[in-house]
């Protein structure tokens, strides 16, 4: 569903040409009144046209104060959202005074039996309508461009939720395959280039939802807006798995993947589950040419399906057997 109700391009032309084609399927015996009331009805039409327009916008466009958390957190750093409530204010104030005004011209024009000044009456009220319009053209602008930028909103289901975290090549994306039934959605994240990976996970009724976000929590947060893009993930989940490769094989030590769990866990204020990845390779080498202990923790492979199978368990058990 869209956020914001697409704002119809060009609303003025748009109605006139509506109310233009309706008015002349008017029939009348006498060819005056047949003028007078295809008079009448281009007012009433054009000015219901246009509040129909803009009052859609208005009406189904989303309060943004009633999204999720994360929703609307990620959707205040795309868009200025007082400035655009204040655009749909206006909007909508354009349109109900553009219907008040067609109902004071057309009991003008009722009153008057001369057929050349009831035309011009309507061509006034067309214009005044025309004037309103353009009043607000700076706000549908901002509607628009709002609209087009939201569409970089994922659309992410309000349910129980993990998030995935780890340097990058540990194995996320592979473990999130593993972990979900069907095919992972690709959704858009606003502060990278790549998508987010939203997969879904079924163990007997319960249903979670497997979020890997690349670019952002594969990495310590950088700059404001990568601190931002993390801070937003805190409201859709507080939950992290946090993939750790002990073989060493995705370029990072495992001290650094570990400083980068610690510092997540800070900056998230997240409840961790530590995943070892890859059990099927060898763990690097440590000091004097050992290969370093095997972690204590949760080892899994993408090529053993018991491993993944234990995974899944633990998530059940980490949000509890009765939710
Ligand atoms: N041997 C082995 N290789 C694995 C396993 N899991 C992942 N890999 C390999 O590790 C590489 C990285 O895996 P990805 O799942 O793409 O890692 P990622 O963390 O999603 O990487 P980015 O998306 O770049 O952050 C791929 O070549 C995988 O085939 C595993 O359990 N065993
Ligand atoms: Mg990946």
């Amino acid at each position: 569903m869209a956020l914001i109700h697409p704002v119809p391009g060009r609303i003025f032309h748009a109605s006139m040409t509506e109310a233009h084609k309706r008015a002349r399927q008017i029939r009348a015996r006498e060819k005056k009144v047949a003028i007078k009331v295809r008079e009448l009805a281009r007012v009433e039409y054009l000015s219901e046209s246009v509040f129909g327009k803009t009052d859609a916008v208005v009406k189904k466009t989303v309060n943004f104060n009633e999204l999720p958390p994360f929703q609307r957190e990620l959707a205040g750093s795309l868009v200025n959202l007082d400035e655009l409530r204040r655009a749909l204010h206006s909007l909508g104030w354009a349109g109900k005074k553009i219907l008040q005004l067609g109902k004071d011209y057309r009991r003008k024009m009722r009153g008057k039996s001369d057929l050349k000044e009831i035309t011009r009456l309507r061509k006034q009220f067309e214009k005044r309508a025309e004037d309103i319009l353009d009043g607000v053209e700076g706000d549908v602008k901002i509607i628009k461009r709002a609209e087009r930028a939201l569409k970089k909103l994922p659309s992410i289901r309000k349910m129980k939720t993990v998030l995935i975290a780890g340097y990058p090549n540990v194995g996320k994306s592979s473990l999130l395959n593993e972990l979900s039934d069907s095919k992972v959605d690709v959704q858009p994240y606003p502060f990278t280039t790549k998508s987010i990976l939203v997969g879904y996970m079924r163990e007997g009724y319960r249903r979670f939802q497997l979020v890997d976000t690349p670019g952002v929590l594969d990495r310590p947060a950088r700059n404001e807006i990568e601190k931002q893009a993390v801070a937003a993930l805190k409201h859709l989940s507080e939950k992290i798995i946090f993939v750790v490769d002990p073989s060493e094989t995705c370029g990072y030590s495992v001290a650094e993947q570990e400083a980068l769990k610690k510092k997540l866990e800070k900056e998230l204020g997240a409840d961790v589950l530590v995943v070892y990845s890859k059990a099927d390779l060898q763990p690097a080498t440590g000091v004097g040419g050992k290969p370093a202990p095997r972690p204590r923790g949760l080892s899994v492979s993408v090529q053993d399906k018991e491993s993944i199978k234990e995974l899944k368990g633990r998530i059940v058990a980490w949000f509890g057997h009765n939710t």
